[in-house]
């Protein structure tokens, strides 16, 4: 039985390291079975340049919707958990990986920890966060603190972003 309220949450996913669409479909199902979570939607995938260092692949992306009782910290563990069983190597900052799940929203909250800020650090300047989060959520979505969705894509260019075929 589930006692605790259920909160809205956004996942943003991220790959460009061996078969980025193969690794975030299979991201999405294993997310989908975790305990206490259940899917709600998930948006198309989305090629793009990478942010940061030049010299890696073109990143995956794609946005997840879920509902969940699980703390905000529980929920970090158990995405970190599967960019692990992925392969996952932390080498240099904003460099290429198998995997990343961030939690970009938690419901309306602000959260700010040593390890773990929600809404998630640069979401304003991420067309790779912010075209498929609008795909899923609707522009009138609102971020805690920084306006809604419809303000933040107005300053936000597509980047060379493109929506892959499903
Ligand atoms: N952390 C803090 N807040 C959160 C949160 N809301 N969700 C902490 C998840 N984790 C959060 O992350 C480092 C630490 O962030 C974690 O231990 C957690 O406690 P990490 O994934 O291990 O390492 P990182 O790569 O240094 O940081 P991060 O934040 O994942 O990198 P970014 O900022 O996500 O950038 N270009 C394109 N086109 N598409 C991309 O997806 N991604 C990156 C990574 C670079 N360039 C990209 C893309
Ligand atoms: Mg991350």
């Amino acid at each position: 039985m589930k006692a605790q309220a259920e909160i809205e949450v956004y996942i943003g996913l991220g790959s460009n390291l061996e078969q980025p669409e193969a690794q975030i479909k299979s991201a999405r199902k294993e997310i989908a079975a975790l305990p206490q979570v259940a899917e709600c939607a998930f948006s198309s995938l989305y090629r793009s340049a990478p942010m940061g260092p030049q010299d890696q692949p073109d990143y995956v992306n794609a946005v997840m919707k879920i509902t969940t009782d699980l703390s905000p910290m529980a929920l970090l563990h158990a995405l970190q958990e599967i960019e692990n069983r992925h392969g996952r190597v932390r080498a240099r900052r904003w460099g290429e990986r198998t995997l990343d799940l961030d939690i970009l929203l938690y419901g309306d909250q602000h959260i700010v920890q040593p390890d773990l800020i929600i809404p998630h650090i640069g979401i304003a300047e991420r067309a790779f966060v912010l075209y498929p989060l609008e795909e899923i959520a609707g522009s009138d979505l609102v971020i805690p603190g920084q306006g809604t969705l419809a303000q933040l894509l107005a300053a936000c260019p597509l980047n060379g972003l493109c929506r892959l075929p499903a």
